[in-house]
Order: C-alpha cells, then structure tokens, then sequence
C-alpha cells in the first residue's frame, strides 16, 4: 500500500526540518538544536513502520514542542526588526515544524508548503524593510550573555536607583534573566538583545533562567545592587 499523501508530505517536511535543525545547531555551535535534529530523525525512521502512526507520532511531539519555541520566537524577532539571520532561523524553523504537525494530524494538502513559504518570506521581508524598535546594548547597562544554557557571568554588580540589563541570546531556544524578588523577567529569544531596568533596594539578589531545565543546568548567578553606582 503506498503511503497516504499526509504521511508523504510528513516524510519531506520532516526531512527539511532535520536538514534545518541540523545545519542550525551546527552553525551556531548549539547543542539542543542538535539534540532536536535527532529526535526528528528518529522520527523519519520509525515513518516506514506500522503504517507510520508511531513516526507520526513522535515527529508530531516533536514538531509541536519546536513549534512552541520558534513560534514565539519567529514574532518577537519579526516584531523587534533583528538581524536578518536571527529572523529567518525562527521563523523558518517555525513555518517548518508548523507545516510538519499539520501533516503529522492528517491533512496532506500540497497548499501546507506553498502557503508556509509565503508567510516566512513575508516575514521576514517585513522585519527587515519596515521601521521598529530594534534593541541593542546601551552605555550602563549591566551586559550579559548566554550560550550553550549557561550565563556569560555569574556575579554581577549594579547601583544606583535604576539597574539596566541587557542579556545577548547566542542559543537558539529561548533564555530569561528572572529575578523572582524583583519581580524580573525578561524573555530573550534567538540571537536577539533584549533590555530590562528595574529598581531594587541595596542587596544581594540571585538571577536564573527560568526555561525548564536551564536553572538546575547551572544558569544563575548572583547580582549585587549597592546604593550608588558601583563606578562612582
Ligand atoms: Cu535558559
């Protein structure tokens, strides 16, 4: 029995998904990136067996779970006008693992595809051609990064009335800098700077980030908010 063409679309969409996910966490160094990449093909390779429902089913997991990440990632990214490779990387994974939990339920339709690639240029054209809010480190804050789940720094200093942070994300999933005494959250998706100021009495305060697994992983650090500027 040939395969229906859901699970023929399925096998292509899973296909440029591995191929994506794959070169993604390749160039920029990611290992979770990678990590999803052979998730997706363990997927592929279960699609030939029992009428493909068990390959189905684990790419579906899959796909939904990237899809979770990218989409929100593909708009703030869109919305915040970000490097051209910042916005297509999300936006491209998300069409992708969208398309590919679209045919992974059933529908088979040749438009899914077509439809996908119109939005994602459109996109990311839009991001880079109109006007925005582009967010970039500024002189004071308190600087920051993250790659592979961990913090560039893990002690931080600030004074003053205000605390400026900008944290850079180098990853491709998403990482907060989150002081839950504070109050603090600041989500940063995929390549993209993202800034929060805050006001704190004098103390010391333990910033992490709150994506699942990321805290125990080692992703925290402690910050130190003296009464002036530590400068002065
Ligand atoms: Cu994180």
């Amino acid at each position: 029995m040939a395969p229906s063409p859901s699970r023929q679309l399925l096998h292509r969409i899973a296909l440029v998904a591995f191929v994506a996910m794959l070169a993604t966490g390749i160039a920029m160094r990611d290992a979770e990136a990678i990590a999803f990449a052979v998730a997706v093909l363990v997927g592929i390779l279960l699609l030939p067996f029992r009428r493909g429902l068990l390959g189905r089913f684990v790419l579906a997991l899959v796909l939904v779970d990237a899809a979770a990440w990218m989409l929100p990632a593909a708009f703030s990214n869109v919305q915040h006008h970000d490097e051209l490779a910042y916005v297509a990387i999300p936006v491209g994974l998300a069409a992708v693992a969208v398309g590919g939990v679209v045919a992974a339920v059933g529908i088979g339709s040749r438009l899914v595809p077509l439809l996908l690639l119109l939005t994602t240029a459109a996109s990311v054209a839009y991001s880079q051609v109109a006007a925005g809010d582009h967010v970039t480190r500024r002189a004071g804050d308190v600087a920051l990064s993250a790659k592979n789940v961990r913090f560039s720094r893990d002690a931080l200093e600030a004074g003053g009335d205000h605390v400026s942070v900008s944290l850079r994300n180098r990853d491709l999933f998403w990482h907060t800098f989150t002081i839950d005494a504070l109050h603090v959250d600041l989500r940063v998706p995929v390549g993209a700077t993202r800034r929060v100021t805050f006001s704190a009495p004098a103390g010391t305060y333990t910033y992490y980030c709150r994506i699942p697994g990321h805290d125990v992983a080692g992703m925290n650090g402690q910050i130190v908010v003296t009464s002036s500027s530590p400068s002065a």
